[in-house]
């Protein structure tokens, strides 16, 4: 038997052997180009990159109110809604504090995702907060009471069948019409700061009072821009030009809060207010994960003497430590973003005590 082929076997067999090559070609650009789409489709923060290599936040998609006004389709009820929240995340943990300071935990229900990001669907490569498959698999988190999703994203994909956006935390779910009220935690502050007030057991504090609205306004924006989203600006710039921008801005913010926090007890006073909630959720992630993961070493929140005594002061308001969990806060970060800590090796330090005695009583009296 012999193995040789002829002249025509061996152009028809090459021939076949470019052919498939080229439909496998052909398939294999079909596939990238449906992965590329499915991955285009599913966002997370770190896709959202301009091209100077500066990161772009784009603004939340969920936008509705809960309200008293008898109109409203989404009224105040207790055990109506549930925050979905991930203990990592600062805007997340911001509405978490305000359930707790407020005195909304009965009413309100809520739940924290695990710490890491993980696959969110085996059909494409998105990367996104998942629940535990049950009670014990990781402390802090839970599975979804509510609609036993597995991802924040089947959350969104049961709201909406055509969202296109970022799968975020927080999400205020509504159990009534099971969709999303809001995904924009600077709104529901606001919610949980007025719009409760007949059923929370601390209807009586007002972190945003007619009289300070403008005032408070004023300060959110630039610390803002300056902090709570100028760690970001640091951390996931992809150009040194960017970088330096964004942490040139931020020291020059974080200058102007210890400026401002030498004189009084908070930002807008000696009363505490939305705009020390805002910018307490950053402060207390700043040393132990922006400082080393997000390249925000020029000086420590600790060389900050008025800002680290009032990030302890703000710490120790009753409610706001149980929202804060630093093991999920430092296991996300150094966990999630592989492009930023490719072995994901968290630092053991420096384990900050928060509820250290601080020198803040000085300006009450
Ligand atoms: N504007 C939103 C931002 C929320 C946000 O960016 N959350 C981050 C976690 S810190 C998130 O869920 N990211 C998911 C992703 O980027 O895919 C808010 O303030 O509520």
């Amino acid at each position: 038997m012999t193995h040789a082929i002829s002249k025509t076997q061996f152009q028809s067999t090459a021939f076949g052997l470019k052919q498939r090559r080229t439909s496998d070609l052909f398939q294999l650009s079909f596939k990238f180009s449906v992965l590329k789409h499915t991955t285009q489709m599913a966002r997370s923060a770190l896709d959202e990159m301009s091209n100077a290599g500066a990161f772009l936040r784009t603004p939340s998609t969920f936008r509705n109110f809960i309200s008293r006004d008898p109109t409203s389709p989404f009224p105040p009820e207790a055990g109506r809604y549930h925050l979905y929240i991930s203990y990592a995340c600062p805007w997340a943990s911001r509405c978490l504090a305000y359930l707790k300071i407020k005195g909304l935990d009965k009413a309100i229900s809520f739940a924290s995702v695990k710490a890491i990001w993980e696959r969110t669907k085996d059909t494409d490569e998105h990367m996104g907060w998942v629940f535990p498959a049950s009670e014990t698999e990781e402390p802090g988190a839970e599975p979804d009471p509510l609609n036993g999703a597995k991802s924040i994203r089947e959350l969104y994909e049961i709201a909406s069948t055509n969202y296109s956006g970022k799968y975020t935390v927080p999400v205020l779910w509504d159990k009534k019409l099971k969709t999303i009220v809001s995904n924009e935690s600077g709104e529901i502050i606001r919610m949980f700061n007025t719009e409760f007030n007949e059923i929370a057991e601390n209807a009586a504090l007002d972190l945003y009072p007619p009289h300070l609205q403008a005032q408070i306004n004023e300060v959110n924006e630039w610390i803002y821009d300056g902090i709570n989203n100028g760690v970001y600006k640091c951390g996931f710039a992809k150009k040194q030009g960017p970088y330096e921008e964004a942490a040139k801005k931020l020291y020059e913010a974080l200058e102007k809060c210890e400026e401002i926090l030498c004189k009084q007890r908070y930002l807008c006073g000696n009363t505490v207010s939305e705009a020390d909630i805002r910018l307490f959720v950053t402060l207390i992630r700043f040393d132990e994960v922006y400082a080393v993961h997000f390249k925000c070493n020029k000086k420590l929140l600790r060389e900050f003497p008025n800002l680290f005594n009032y990030t302890k002061d703000i710490f120790q308001l009753p409610g706001t430590s149980s929202s804060v969990n630093m093991e999920h806060i430092k296991r996300h970060y150094y966990g999630s973003h592989p492009s930023i800590n490719p072995f994901g090796i968290i630092p053991l330090g420096p384990d900050i005590d928060f509820s250290a005695p601080h020198d803040r009583e000085r300006f009450s009296n």
